[in-house]
């Protein structure tokens, strides 16, 4: 009897835990266990995968709903190309810092210093960027449907745009549509917080995975870039961002950090910006009070072209190989970084290992040797892990100043501790 009063009370406890504490217990015992199981703990990886799968789910419908019903929401179409305005100086800017912290931390830390690599032989041609006319035209769909199936997200912003102007400018006419839509986008909120529970189990698999896979043998020789991406990571999110929310939206920055670690927690586990939005679009309605309109329409935005976390990598990871090769860098290989990795960090797609690819365009551009894709490719997880995250907490970040500065923050929401969690 009594320890069924025992064990009632423990699940009673776990239920009625808030969400971002059974997250991050799913993060710590995963690593743990997967620190103890070594390689076998692969066994724990479906139980992420079946997570990861729950929230890809999610994007599509989810994000092309709430896109359409954000849009027609606005009615005012100069409003959305404000906010559009807005968010991609906001987005490409910090992108830019991102980058110049990555490359002022590996210059004074040189990760790369003391590896003595040679350089083998000629380099494989790398991927080639797509041309800036390209970029706009691929952003088209020829086929909305195909493009949704797709789940090219670019193009359903685009459709899902249009859609919401024409429905806007259709007027009366469109009432059924829009309340069909309306339904649809509550439908996928709810749908995104049963498939949310499930993720501290999620996260426990991918992190017991992770953590069994990466023994110290192989990142101990990588241990510096590692630590470098770390580090740059967490002052553009703690220092930089923080900064941001404090001095741009005289917000109170801390409520920002608590806000965000669902998301994070979620963007870190899978390293996809894309799957990770349903958890974003979630934490900036319910934990920082970002309105519906400008949630939906900054943060799919941002999940596609914002890319902080990767552009900060990029810095960090182009200097690494430059001194693992011993090349030293001129002042103007330097702005050619910056600008090649915020020109990267846009056409790269929220999906894991995304930037190990882009990373190819940056090193050919500034002629660094291909090779050195290989020496960071072998950890390119752990630290798609740091850049995913900060990816996801500079969309947040700016969905909170663009919802602020249009009044479509709730500031009652915002101000209050995150929600608790509690089971029915
Ligand atoms: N994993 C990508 C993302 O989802 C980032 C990257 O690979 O650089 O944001």
């Amino acid at each position: 009897m009594q320890q069924t009063i025992a064990n009632d009370s423990q699940a009673g406890a776990w239920r009625s835990m808030a969400l971002w504490k059974k997250i991050l217990i799913g993060m710590v015992l995963g690593g743990i266990v997967g620190a103890v199981m070594g390689p076998d703990a692969e066994v724990l990886k479906p139980i992420g995968t079946l997570f990861i799968n729950a929230i890809k789910m999610l994007i599509v419908p989810l994000v092309f709903c709430s896109l359409v019903v954000g849009v027609t929401s606005m009615q005012d179409t100069r409003k959305m190309g404000r906010i559009g305005l807005k968010s991609v100086v906001l987005y490409l800017g910090t992108t830019a810092v991102a980058i110049s912290i990555g490359l002022g931390l590996a210059t004074v830390l040189t990760p790369g210093a003391g590896l003595d690599m040679a350089v083998t032989e000629a380099a494989p041609a790398a991927k080639e960027a797509p041309t800036l006319v390209q970029t706009l035209l691929n952003m088209i769909p020829k086929n909305p449907i195909s493009a949704l199936a797709a789940g090219n997200i670019l193009q359903i912003i685009v459709f899902a745009l249009g859609l919401g102007v024409a429905l806007t400018l259709c007027g009366e006419k469109a009432e059924p549509a829009i309340k069909v839509f309306e339904s649809l986008a509550e439908a996928m909120y709810k749908l995104t917080e049963l498939v949310m529970k499930l993720a501290p189990y999620g996260v426990f698999g991918l992190m017991a995975w992770v953590a069994g896979k990466y023994g110290m043998d192989i990142l101990l020789p990588l241990i510096k870039v590692i630590a470098v991406a770390y580090i740059g990571s967490i002052i553009h999110v703690l220092v930089f961002y923080s900064g941001m929310v404090s001095v741009l939206g005289r917000l109170n920055p801390v409520r920002y950090l608590k806000g965000l670690v669902n998301p994070a927690a979620v963007a870190f586990t899978t390293t996809s910006s894309s799957g990770t939005l349903p958890a974003t679009i979630k934490a900036a309605r319910e934990e920082m009070g970002v309105s519906k309109g400008i949630s939906s329409f900054v943060l799919p935005l941002g999940a596609t072209i914002n890319m902080d976390g990767t552009a900060l990598y990029q810095g960090v990871c182009a200097l690494f190989i430059a001194q693992a090769f011993g090349i030293d860098l001129a002042f103007s290989d330097y702005l050619l970084i910056i600008m090649t990795s915020t020109l990267a960090s846009i056409g790269t797609a929220g999906v894991p290992g995304a930037g190990l690819i882009m990373l190819s365009l940056v090193l050919t551009t500034v002629g660094l040797p291909i090779e050195g894709l290989a020496i960071v490719a072998g950890i390119d997880r752990i630290l798609d892990m740091a850049r995913t995250s900060v990816n996801v907490c500079g969309d947040l970040m700016v969905s909170v100043l663009v919802g602020k500065s249009e009044d479509e923050l709730d500031e009652a929401v915002y101000s209050k501790e995150p929600r608790q969690e509690v089971e029915q």
